[in-house]
């Protein structure tokens, strides 16, 4: 059983996704758990606020340490051995690679800047004690929100995750990108596959070929002829050729 902890104001963002199709049925088979901890809750003060203006000067809100390092205690302290992953558009680029170790429940590296600043967390965590692999891996997903978070937070934080090169507004479809990526490969999710087989993808060498079904003439468009010959030498070279890798 796989589980994710996700820290965050939205909610309501999240959860139709993960209550849908191939995420709802791998919680209904027992294979992926999903579970949410309300930011808000450990908001300061009256108006629950969990963010601040940057020291410096600057424009926008930082998330700031007290609420989210008390959010992310509230779930260690029910399970010590939960990674935090928090969505940064400064992390380490997600790839297939990294959803296949998630799945495998590999606590084998993390971001270099995460490393640098978590002297203290190294010393329980995975890092420096080689590969660890978890049969019941659980990941905390910290969104974070507003222009960012306090640089203080990531002494928590076991894994920086970035989509790409670009920007969002927070981390809420970064964490259903990472968990979508990585439920899927794990075995039984998506129907008979084996870890041997989720050992074999890879970043992307193993795109996949054109696939058809009827009808076999749509608006001209016509289905290869190969494909209906039933050859399936020719079959499998047609596919080995026309398959995404460079
Ligand atoms: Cl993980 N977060 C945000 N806010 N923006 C991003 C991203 C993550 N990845 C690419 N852009």
């Amino acid at each position: 059983m796989i589980k994710f902890t996700i820290i965050t104001l939205f909610r309501e963002a999240i959860e139709p996704y993960l209550q849908s199709s191939m995420m709802e049925k791998a919680v209904r088979k027992g294979l992926a758990e999903f579970d949410f901890v309300n930011l808000r809750e450990f908001g300061l003060g009256p108006h629950r606020s969990v963010d601040d203006t940057p020291y410096g000067g600057g424009d926008g809100m930082l998330l700031r340490c007290e609420p989210v390092f008390n959010a992310i205690e509230s779930v260690k302290a029910k399970d010590l051995s939960a990674k935090v992953i928090i969505p940064t558009p400064v992390g380490e680029i997600w790839n297939q690679s990294l959803a296949r170790e998630f799945a495998l429940g590999f606590g084998a590296f993390r971001s270099a800047a995460a490393r640098d600043l978590a002297p203290a967390a190294r010393g329980d965590g995975p890092a420096g004690r080689g590969p660890e692999l978890s049969a019941n891996p659980h990941y905390i997903i910290l969104c974070p929100h507003y222009e960012g978070y306090d640089e203080r937070i990531l002494s928590l934080v076991d894994y920086k995750v970035s989509l790409g090169k670009y920007v969002l507004t927070g981390g809420e479809l970064p964490a259903l990108i990472i968990i979508d990526s990585v439920v899927r490969l794990i075995p039984g999710v998506l129907g008979g596959e084996t870890s041997a087989e989720i050992e074999s993808f890879s970043d992307g060498d193993n795109l996949e070929y054109p696939q058809y079904t009827r009808p076999e003439d749509f608006r001209g468009m016509k289905v290869p002829e190969v494909l209906l010959s039933g050859n399936h030498g020719e079959i499998a070279k047609w596919r080995e050729e026309h398959s995404g890798k460079a």
